[in-house]
């Protein structure tokens, strides 16, 4: 069944869904607790001091570890299963749905696979900034553009490490270093360093992220086994508009360095930008690419464009802003159809006020960058965001702690039962309502 005729479905149980929203229990039919318990409030909208749930069991974030597809959930009678034959048509209907249903699932969706509660800050450093050999549109630090930026060399180790744990005290628990670089080509020295950076950021127990720009295999193997836990490796937009967006290097290019991150056992993280003059149907192409790969990246980022003067999208006055509701709509669709994925407000939120950033949590975002700083770009200062997750009841995600397991896997058995007592095969589970 695909999703318009879910959609379809779902009318027909309007009279059911009254019924089960109003009688929601707090057990299964066979008397285990749901989770999360769909009746009792989530602590974290009353106490602004609301601790971190320590006691649900927890995936860690090794992807390795929580790659099992096909696992359902449900909650507040929305079933949703994690996998990767999503269709282009299917992701469309849950994106074009109205706003406000759209909303609805998506924070059921989230409430099944993480602590709603918690936001993971995650500090971006330049350890090597400007003077990229890529056109990409957007970018302050291509060589095609004249901007602000000022092309400087590689960061010293000590300088990158006494960053991160500056960044650690402030409160991130993930700390990412970009690199304004193709690829890694054979820049052994300068790879060398990265990897001694890896390794000291990874003792101070923070998850270490990197972005290099195109790697090989073998150098996947390498940053795996200095200790990196995520590859940041952006596909931007849709295969269709990618090529009005970058000329140096294919959609296939940055596929092949996914396939190497992956291959190598690290955590993909892998995302887009609103704002490249792309269509809705784009947004949903890259959904729909980023959801059918082998498995689901571990991280989606999605980024508002920052417009950089000098910039070829910067100075093009054609190309319209993104507003709240188009990140929010955008990081809605991608929680339904990733649910086990960290889904990231990224670039751009300088630009969204604190109850438009919350439209953004409260569609499924569980991360921000931290830091006044993101790569070139000023982001939100790090007292305003403290300000916010107490205004908004949040607290910052641990490290390496995956998302919540259900106690359904505990027991190892996936349980999926109708409300009205019927069974579902797990084969016949729909993404909606049953
Ligand atoms: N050079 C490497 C690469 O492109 O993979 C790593 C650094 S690059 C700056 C990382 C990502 O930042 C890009 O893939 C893009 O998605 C995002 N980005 C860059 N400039 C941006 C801008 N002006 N607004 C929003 N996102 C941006
Ligand atoms: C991502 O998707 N966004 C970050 C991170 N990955 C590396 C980068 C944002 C860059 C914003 C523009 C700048 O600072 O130059
Ligand atoms: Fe270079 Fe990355 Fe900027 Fe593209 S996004 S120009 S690859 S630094």
């Amino acid at each position: 069944m695909n999703a318009l005729s879910t959609l379809a479905v779902r009318r027909t149980h309007v009279k059911h869904l009254t019924r089960v929203l109003s009688t929601a229990a707090t057990s299964t039919p066979c008397g285990k607790p749901l989770y999360p318990p769909v009746s009792t409030p989530d602590k974290s909208l009353t106490s602004p001091t609301s601790p971190v749930d320590t006691t649900t069991p927890r995936y860690s974030n090794e992807f390795t570890e929580r790659v099992a597809q096909n696992e359902s959930r449900t909650a507040n009678g929305l079933t949703i299963t994690v996998r990767t034959t999503w269709t282009k048509p299917e992701i469309a209907a849950i994106y074009n749905q109205p706003f406000h249903e759209l909303m609805h699932q998506a924070g059921t969706v989230h409430r099944m696979f993480w602590a709603a509660n918690e936001v993971q800050q995650c500090t971006l450093l330049s350890i090597k900034t400007g003077g990229c050999t890529e056109d990409c549109k957007y970018c302050s630090q291509s060589q095609y553009h004249k901007t602000f930026v000022k092309p400087t060399p590689q960061m010293k180790v000590d300088e990158v490490l006494e960053a991160a744990r500056r960044a650690k005290e402030a409160g991130s628990t993930r700390f990412c270093m970009g690199a304004a670089w193709r690829e890694l080509g054979k820049k052994d020295k300068a790879f060398n360093h990265i990897l001694d950076m890896v390794t000291g950021v990874n003792s101070m127990g923070l998850e270490v992220c990197a972005t290099l720009g195109m790697i090989n295999s073998k150098q996947a193997h390498q940053l795996k086994a200095a200790g990196l836990t995520a590859y940041n490796h952006n596909l931007d937009t849709s295969p269709e508009h990618y090529p009005k967006v970058i000329t140096t290097r294919t959609y296939e290019d940055r596929l092949e360095t996914l396939s190497n991150v992956r291959d190598a056992g690290i955590s993909v993280c892998c995302g887009g930008i609103l704002g490249l003059g792309e269509k809705d149907t784009d947004r949903v192409g890259l959904l729909h690419v980023l959801a059918t790969l082998p498995e689901h990246p571990e991280s989606v980022p999605v980024n508002a464009l920052v417009s950089v003067d000098g910039t070829k999208l910067g100075d093009d006055d054609e190309i319209g802003g993104v507003d709240a509701f188009d990140m929010a709509r955008m990081i809605a669709t991608a929680r339904i159809v990733m649910p086990r994925t960290m889904v990231r407000l990224s670039a751009g939120r300088l630009n969204f006020s604190d109850a438009e950033q919350y439209m953004m949590f409260s569609a499924g975002a569980n991360s921000i960058f931290s830091g006044d700083k993101l790569l070139t770009a000023s982001n939100n200062e790090v007292d305003d965001d403290k300000e916010l997750f107490k205004k908004l009841g949040f607290v910052g995600k641990p490290a390496h702690q995956g998302p919540m397991v259900g106690d359904w896997e505990v027991d190892g058995v996936v349980e999926i039962k109708r409300w009205d007592k019927e069974e579902v095969k797990v084969d016949k589970v729909i993404d909606g309502r049953v």
